[in-house]
């Protein structure tokens, strides 16, 4: 039995998109890895499928940690490192990024007074630390105080917030060194057709109807396909060296995307592993990968995609529960720009954590 007096830290639990998590201030967690680790696994309740001692909701996108801090770059008002805490694993993860937990970094640094309010809506400037790039967040401050009111909806959370628009530069081979690492838009590996792609998160991008399944799943019929998983975790294992991030046994990167064609009158299907559970919608980051692979000639995504002509392309990437847009802004070439979509976020308790 254990005598020691349980570790109380200050945290703000908040939805960020369709995702859900602990947001610290920097300065408020061990300085050493090891120790903040072990605290946020306590926090989570992890290693645990259920997570019954603890935070974590049982599930990868509620099982999310933000640590924030006032930034010292030119421009820049907050650094963010997203951790990804897995849920039945002993791991921390700052391997990837995260688009949705980003929804609630501007209002959380509003809260805690790191950025001030700056008239009806404040643009807070966010250098995300796991990829070394920047996100713009418009957040609501009417009277010089964050709403989470407002009639904003997206897909995958019920009812009206305040808009939280992100908008993303230079995101192309984040975490990978190039947009394409292998320098192709489509290679074969164990006998499908797949594109290697990173425009803010390293994702595997193959038709749906290549691994057997028709792209319109639900989450509990994705989950419940033991063979499918292994086929994809196969792939997933294969390719991760050749997408420069190494060994990924033990990451959460790359996302698996299993497409399809639109059903709704979108841009294009998805179904996503995030790596080892499918995803309830899809990652903010990962949609911008899957809309940006459909822009890549001879893809297996452009052969499904349906694309609107002209330089701002509006995407709407159909998902499980709906759907989310992404608007690109592509130059001559070709090229994406940037990358924009709604998000919204919400504050759900304030006060400290113990472990
Ligand atoms: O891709 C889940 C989420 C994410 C990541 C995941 C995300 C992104 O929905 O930017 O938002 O892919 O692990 O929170």
């Amino acid at each position: 039995m254990s005598d020691q007096p349980a570790t109380a830290i200050r945290c703000m639990w908040m939805r960020g998109g369709t995702s859900k998590g602990g947001y610290f201030l920097k300065d408020d967690l061990p300085a050493d890895t090891a120790a903040r680790d072990h605290f946020l696994l306590r926090v989570m309740g992890s290693p645990d499928s259920n997570q019954i001692d603890g935070m974590g909701g049982a599930d990868p996108l509620t099982s999310k940690v933000a640590v924030i801090s006032k930034s010292s770059r030119p421009g820049v008002d907050v650094d963010y490192l997203f951790l990804q805490v897995f849920v039945d694993q002993a791991i921390v993860t700052d391997a990837q990024n995260c688009g949705n937990i980003l929804a609630g970094v501007g209002p959380f640094a509003l809260e805690r007074g790191l950025v001030p309010a700056e008239g009806e809506v404040t643009k807070v400037t966010i250098y995300m630390e796991n990829t070394g790039q920047i996100a713009v967040a418009a957040v609501q401050t009417p009277g010089g105080a964050v709403t989470y009111s407002g009639d904003a909806r997206i897909d995958g959370v019920p009812g009206n917030h305040a808009p939280v628009p992100l908008e993303f530069r230079d995101t192309a081979g984040s975490s990978c060194g190039a947009l394409l690492p292998t320098g192709q838009g489509v290679e074969e590996v164990n006998g499908v057709a797949v594109t290697l792609i990173d425009n803010g998160m390293p994702c595997v991008v193959m038709k749906a109807s290549d691994v057997g399944i028709t792209g319109y799943e639900d989450r509990e019929a994705l989950d419940a396909n033991a063979e499918l998983k292994a086929r994809i975790e196969a792939i997933r294992i294969a390719v991760g060296q050749r997408m420069n991030l190494g060994d990924v046994t033990e990451k959460s990167v790359p996302k698996m995307m299993l497409i399809a064609p639109p059903r709704h009158g979108g841009a294009i299907t998805v179904r996503s592993f995030i790596p080892h559970r499918a995803h309830a919608t899809i990652g903010v980051l990962g949609a911008v990968s899957v809309a940006t692979a459909c822009l890549v000639p001879g893809s297996p995504a452009a052969a499904v995609a349906c694309i609107p002509e002209g330089g701002t392309k509006t995407l709407s990437v159909e998902h499980p529960t709906g759907e989310l847009t992404c608007v690109l802004e592509v130059d001559e070439s070709g090229t994406v720009q940037s990358a924009a979509l709604l998000r919204t976020a919400r504050k759900l308790m304030d006060g400290v954590v113990f472990a």
